[in-house]
């Protein structure tokens, strides 16, 4: 079970001039990116070849391109960024819906991309992977969509090109595109390389002074001012590394903070003032609700957006006029918009002016209460608050699309444990790739993932790639044999909601992936024994746990009539 094969050769650093390939991905790892998720093809060779040549970089052979931008995407949201490499058309095209979700969750991929040599495309050659013409340039347009910069580089524009991209990559939070030709990427770059420096170094974004300060002074002032203010915060805050700063921020101020289902997992819920899930009238606890949307100032901490999952099916009561708002690099209060001021020097000068409020405690988050027992079938109501007890500071939990993303949103995360979902873009099957991302991403603590059936299905040949490189995760299927959220969306017992009858917990031993812990539970007896010898357990797991098909759905009749039936947004 090799790794990878031994390199062909030293490593470029210090050598020669590196060529443009391994300039490329020598001057990314410099942010601290030491794996590249991808798929090989003969446009892209000298991507490929330059990884095994770069130190400091891993390849990770992906099942397909989709999972590759998937896991780079989870990867990238544990290390800051990350790197996708895909070949010409059919492999970047394949990685699309991956790197555009990566957009919509404002997470920096670099997706590199190998296209063919200019020498065939001034011989006006008809080639392979192309619509059998001599256009070369078709696929560039559709994959730069999916991301915020791009560039086609060449020996002479290389280093300049990269510095703009990477700089707008990581000043946006979004992915980047390169195309680099086979025969260019062979060739050694012209100009004086440049060093690079680790992603956390980086100043990001700049502020523009003036409106910084008068930014900070309209929203201390507010504060001040406010009798029952609450803050947001959203996961813009993690994608710009601030996380931790807007933690301390409303810790400093003693302000209730809760988030919404979109942003769960950006803040340690153990903080005092977590209040819990801000849903509308799904909110967790029920009281948050009223804390929110009765607040007379609403501290926005990265922008929340008001989908219809993040206002319980747009049943929110949100006077925004109401809310200060602190996007990436501008913030709004009231009418006043504040431009060219960093989200993180916001944040930091926030902390400094704000000072402490007295505050009645308001709700607490609580532990899913235990059920069932014994020879009991397994079912949600079982197994949330089993999991919910199992994990550990220092754990990162995938939440994947579907009926789990309502239970998981819901449950009171322990100290120190973060969350990753894809609510926001929803394709489902992201998680089980993503999981491998995280995974290797992580220094320490587990990777927990859960994903329901239809989902896995999409994505599970990377299994193998896990087992492959040796990533950790802990995993749950939920078995419940169809697709459970859209049968409930639908109507109940439409044919085409029913899935292959898969036998999940044998997959790991198929996909050759050696020590993993492996199971089918249905009673909660195993569900409870399984969970003990995952705790001694050195290695991955992988638990397949049966869901009865009928069990009563969390979403209520009459919610799910408002949500998709009546009403839509009316204009206002
Ligand atoms: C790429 C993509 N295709 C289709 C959908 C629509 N969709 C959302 S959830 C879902 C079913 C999820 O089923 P499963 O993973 O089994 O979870 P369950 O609700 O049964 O627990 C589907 C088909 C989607 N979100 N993304
Ligand atoms: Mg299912």
């Amino acid at each position: 079970m090799g790794l990878t094969r031994p390199r062909k050769s030293g490593t470029v650093r210090g050598m020669r001039q590196a060529t443009v390939a391994e300039y490329v991905l020598q001057r990314l790892s410099a942010l601290g990116i030491d794996r590249v998720f991808g798929v090989p093809g003969d446009y892209a060779f000298s991507v490929d070849n330059a990884v095994e040549k770069v130190e400091g970089l891993d390849w990770v052979g992906c099942a397909n391109e989709l999972n590759a931008a998937y896991a780079a995407d989870g990867y990238a949201r544990i290390r800051g960024a990350a790197i996708l490499s895909t070949t010409y058309g059919v492999g970047e095209l394949s990685a699309l819906n991956g790197v555009m979700g990566a957009k919509a969750h404002r997470v920096p991929v670099f997706h590199i991309v190998g296209m063919p040599s200019e020498r065939i495309q001034h011989l006006r050659l008809i080639t392979h992977h192309n619509l059998g013409d001599t256009r070369y340039d078709r696929f560039q347009d559709i994959s730069a969509t999916a991301c915020c910069v791009s560039a086609v580089l060449t020996p002479d524009n290389c280093i300049d090109e990269l510095e703009r991209v990477i700089r707008e990559a990581l000043r946006q939070s979004m992915p980047a595109y390169i195309v680099i030709s086979q025969v260019n990427g062979l060739m050694p770059v012209i100009g004086t390389p440049v060093e690079g420096a680790p992603l956390d170094t980086i100043k990001r974004q700049r502020s523009d002074e003036s409106e910084l300060a008068a930014a900070v002074a309209a929203i201390t002032g507010k504060l001040a001012a406010a009798t029952n203010p609450v803050a947001v915060i959203t996961t813009m805050t993690s994608r710009y590394g601030v996380a931790g700063k807007a933690a301390a921020l409303v810790g400093k101020a003693n302000l209730p903070v809760a988030v919404t289902p979109n942003d769960k997992g950006v803040i340690d819920e153990s903080l005092p003032q977590y209040i819990g899930l801000y849903a509308a009238q799904n909110s967790r606890p029920a009281g948050v609700c009223d804390i929110v949307e009765q607040a007379d100032l609403i501290l926005d901490i990265g922008g929340v957006l008001l989908t219809e999952f993040n206002t319980g099916l747009w049943g929110a009561v949100l006077d925004t006029t109401r809310a200060i708002c602190i996007h990436d690099n501008w913030v709004r209060s009231g009418t006043d918009v504040y431009l060219n001021v960093a989200i993180e020097d916001v944040i930091e000068a926030l902390t400094t002016e704000v000072t402490p409020r007295t505050r009645e405690p308001g709700p607490t988050p609580e532990a899913l209460a235990m059920v069932g027992s014994g020879d009991e079938p397994t079912s949600s109501a079982g197994f949330y608050p089993r999991l919910q007890r199992r994990l550990r500071t220092g754990d990162t939990l995938l939440i994947e699309t579907g009926t789990c993303m309502l239970h998981l949103n819901g449950m009171h995360l322990p100290a120190g444990v973060g969350a990753e979902g894809q609510g926001l873009w929803g394709s489902f099957g992201w998680a089980t790739p993503a999981a491998l991302g995280v995974a290797l991403a992580k220094r320490s603590g587990r990777t927990w993932l859960v994903t329901g059936d239809g989902s896995h299905q999409l994505t599970l040949n990377e299994l193998a790639v896990m087992g492959r490189y040796g990533a950790d995760p802990v995993i749950f299927v939920l078995n419940n044999g169809i697709y459970g959220i859209e049968d409930v969306i639908s109507e109940r017992g439409h044919a085409y909601d029913d899935l292959a009858p898969v036998q999940y917990h044998l997959l790991p031993a198929a996909f050759g992936c050696q020590g993993w812990l492996s199971a089918k539970v249905t009673t909660i007896a195993e569900l409870d024994e399984i969970l003990d010898a995952i705790e001694s357990h050195d290695g991955a797991a992988y638990i397949e746990v049966m869901i009865p098909e009928a069990e009563s759905q969390p979403l209520p009749r009459e919610v799910i009539d408002r949500g998709y039936k009546l009403q839509t947004p009316k204009p206002t």
